[in-house]
């Protein structure tokens, strides 16, 4: 018997594997990520899918196979990347494309279609593979930037399957996410998941942004309606290991502990001069996190203030990374040539400003550089959370020390005890250092207990439980939106009785049912294929089919002018029955010249908007409008239109993108039934896809198999997915 098991993909394995000659050795690698999910990959037959780090070509094929069994013991699969997937897909599209023009450096961005291509490519050989992996009744949580069009892919073949996805950088605003070539192919990619996370609340802002402009979807409050699903939105700000890094504080801040060659070193200064103190960086070398602009604002702070020249040393640890990348090479160019340039320029016998490492130290070196520096400097100029202000904070067991935080780190949204400066205002850095090194120790105290307390209790553990959880509720949200959803046998069904019948009347709405959405409504014409098959069903025996819609006569008298199907036009006012048109309701339009004028004056405040004025109603249409925009626009025209209307006998109809004005004496309801009553009809089946053809699901016999088209609340009995759909279930009927 299988147990449901959780699959973890990212980019990389959380494994280090070397090749000793014919040996392979196997290690565990100790980042954020590898210990958050360290008990969702223990739990049950969890199982990490991701690229082992070797590409193919450096393997024979016996090496191969010792590889994939030493992963799969540890509970791992491998992705087995080439030479040139590495180069295409993760030098190439992953960081030269997504990962500077997430991180707002338009300037570095590519957009190279063969690196594309590589990344659709690789992202195919990870479905692949997660796909071979999955059993009914997993759960696959997706990581980060590499994997954008992954949850689509899994989703597309495993429907049944809940698929989360992390995004562990920033979302862009949607200014920047929009000049991105592949932009719908990105957000679609995403959309296969049923909850996306977010470190911060301003990248979900974003993030919706852009699917509710660029794919023009329905957003509620954090949720997308799509289709037959609901994907849930939600920021998830991943913590550290708290325990890890404040008992290894505890153990080297022993006494007895044995201290490494770099603490002795660090301690020598530090007792040279009881004054002197030590401002602490550390990040990847790369140009998110401001490095240059950093040694710059210290070069600044000790020109404006020079009494703490001899006092303070930036004690600066850059951490080589993806030193191919042309822009990365020039990063640490400009950086030696700072460091070289203030070294020089202010150095005195005993005393160098900066103390620059670029290198990689071991976890225990790390921890004597936190707990040494009174003051940490974490100054990105964008950066998706940052790791290394939390394990500052968690490492300082004494609660002293001031952590100086850039805003643009998404950390310092629930590190406001810090202090918060601008990346880019040097003033704003030299009053942050010369702050925190006159802060007295109290103040610095009550701010560490409050951020520790805060990094504590959301630790790296609590983060990834709290995702899951969210998204194992997502499952729960998503049965109850389907469960109207037709299925095979209620097709069947449907199709039988229909067959049986002697007296079928087939009720059809137009915009959204038969055809799809244009964004201009006069685009949405019928197309052969579906004269085709209105046709067909017209020619068959017993049948009466009646198009009913809210276009005004003379478009349907444009577009149907010479078939023989029965209409019903302007919500009802019209019908054309052998081809004779008559009303159906006596309408009043002496309305229109006071309603009018103030459409005009929305059309005018609200670009994209147009008046579509039809013979007794008038539409307002909003479709390729600013959807948010559009959102405020609606309400206030609502709120101006409702003291108009009820003196008028009008109403106002939300449809699909569009509000429309017209009597109340009319809609569809009350035109079929008039139909429902001609005759003593066997078989009645009506589709429709909005808010108007509630009338009919709601005036319709009980008897009567009503279906609606897409999966918002209805009165119908059935929902379908899209207007393709209700062609393939009519062409089931003829
Ligand atoms: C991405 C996002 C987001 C650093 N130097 C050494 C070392 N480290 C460890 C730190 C820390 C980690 O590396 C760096 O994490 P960050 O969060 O600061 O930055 P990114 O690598 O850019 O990570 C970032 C993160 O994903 C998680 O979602 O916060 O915004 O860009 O844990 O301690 N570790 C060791 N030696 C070093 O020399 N052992």
């Amino acid at each position: 018997m299988s147990v449901n098991k959780t699959i973890i993909v990212s980019n990389r394995l959380p494994l280090q594997i070397s090749t000793n000659q014919n040996e392979i050795v196997v290690s565990p690698s100790i980042g954020g990520l590898a210990t958050g999910m360290k008990s969702v990959h223990s739990e049950g037959n969890g199982v990490w899918v991701g690229w082992s780090g070797i590409t193919d070509e450096d393997l024979n094929d016996n090496l191969k196979k010792k590889v994939k069994q030493k992963i799969e013991e540890e509970k791992c699969r491998a992705v087995e990347l080439t030479e040139d997937d590495i180069n295409d897909y993760y030098l190439g599209f992953s960081n030269r494309t997504l990962w500077p023009l997430f991180h707002y450096f338009m300037e570095y961005t590519d957009f190279d279609n063969l690196h594309w291509e590589a990344y659709k490519r690789v992202n195919e050989k990870f479905a692949e593979v997660v796909l071979d992996t999955i059993e009914e009744g997993d759960t696959v949580w997706v990581h980060d930037y590499q994997l954008l069009l992954l949850p689509k892919l899994i989703k597309d073949k495993r429907p049944d399957v809940t698929v989360g996805f992390f995004l562990h950088i920033p979302f862009p605003s949607n200014e920047i996410f929009r000049t991105f070539p592949w932009r719908e192919d990105i957000l679609t990619g995403m959309l296969g998941s049923d909850l996306i996370g977010f470190h911060t609340y301003d990248y979900e802002r974003h993030f919706l942004s852009s699917i509710k402009r660029i794919l023009r979807l329905d957003v509620n409050f954090n949720e997308i309606s799509y289709y037959d699903r609901i994907i849930k939105v939600d920021s998830f700000p991943m913590g550290i290991d708290y325990e890890k890094f404040s008992q290894a504080a505890l153990n080297h801040n022993n006494p007895k502990a044995e201290k490494s060659e770099l603490q002795q070193r660090l301690d020598k200064h530090l007792s040279a001069d009881k004054d002197q103190k030590f401002i602490l960086s550390i990040d990847r070398m790369d140009y998110t996190k401001g490095i240059p602009n950093r040694l710059r604002a210290f070069e600044y702070f000790l020109n404006k203030y020079p009494e703490y020249k001899e006092k303070v040393r930036l004690v600066m640890l850059a951490v080589p990374s993806r030193s191919d990348v042309p822009q990365y090479k020039r990063l640490k160019r400009e950086t030696d040539e700072l460091v070289g340039r203030i070294n020089g320029e202010f150095s005195t016998v005993s005393w160098t400003p900066v103390w620059y490492f670029y290198r990689s130290l071991p976890f225990e070196n790390l921890i004597d550089l936190y707990t040494s520096s009174a003051i940490a400097l974490i100054t990105p100029v964008r950066d998706g959370m940052n790791l290394v202000a939390k394990e500052y904070v968690a490492t300082r067991t004494n609660q002293d020390g001031v952590l100086i935080l850039s805003e643009m780190a998404g950390a310092a949204k629930e590190m406001n005890e810090a202090i918060l400066i601008n990346p880019n205002s040097f003033d704003d850095f030299a009053s942050a250092i010369r702050r925190a090194l006159t802060m007295p120790l109290e103040e610095q105290k009550q701010r560490m207990q409050i951020l520790q307390k805060r990094l504590k209790r959301y630790d790296v553990e609590k983060w990834a439980s709290e995702f899951l959880k969210s998204l194992d509720a997502t499952n729960h949200m998503q049965e109850v939106v389907v469960s109207k959803k037709m299925t095979l046998e209620d097709e069947n069904e449907i199709v039988k009785q229909f067959n049986d019948a002697e007296k079928r009347l087939i009720l059809l709405d137009y915009d959204g049912t038969l055809v799809g959405f244009k964004d201009n409504p006069q685009d949405a014409k019928p197309d052969l294929e579906l004269f085709k098959l209105l046709d067909t069903f017209e020619s068959q025996k017993n049948t009466d089919l009646c198009l009913i819609s809210g276009r005004d006569k003379d478009t349907f008298k444009n577009w149907f002018g010479n078939k023989p199907y029965n209409l019903i036009t302007d919500h009802g006012v019209w019908k054309r029955e052998n081809k004779n048109w008559l009303p159906l309701e006596v309408v009043k339009t002496d309305w229109m010249v006071n309603i009018k004028p103030i459409l005009e004056t929305f059309v005018d405040r609200t670009p994209g908007t147009f008046i579509e004025t039809k013979e007794f109603s008038l539409a307002w249409h909003y479709r390729t409008a600013d959807p948010e925009l559009a959102q405020i626009r609606t309400m206030e025209l609502n709120t101006v239109l409702t003291s108009l209307v009820a003196n008028n006998e009008l109403s106002i109809l939300k449809g699909n993108k569009v509000i429309e004005i017209k009597s109340s004496n009319v809609n569809k309801g009350r035109a079929a039934n008039q139909l429902f009553m001609k005759k003593d009809y066997d078989f009645i089946l009506i589709m429709g896809d909005d808010w108007t053809d509630e009338y009919m699901f709601e005036a319709a016999p009980d008897s009567a198999h009503t279906i609606k088209i897409g999966y918002t609340k209805t009165k119908a009995k059935y929902q379908i997915k899209d207007s393709s759909r209700v062609r393939e279930l009519l062409l089931k009927f003829t």
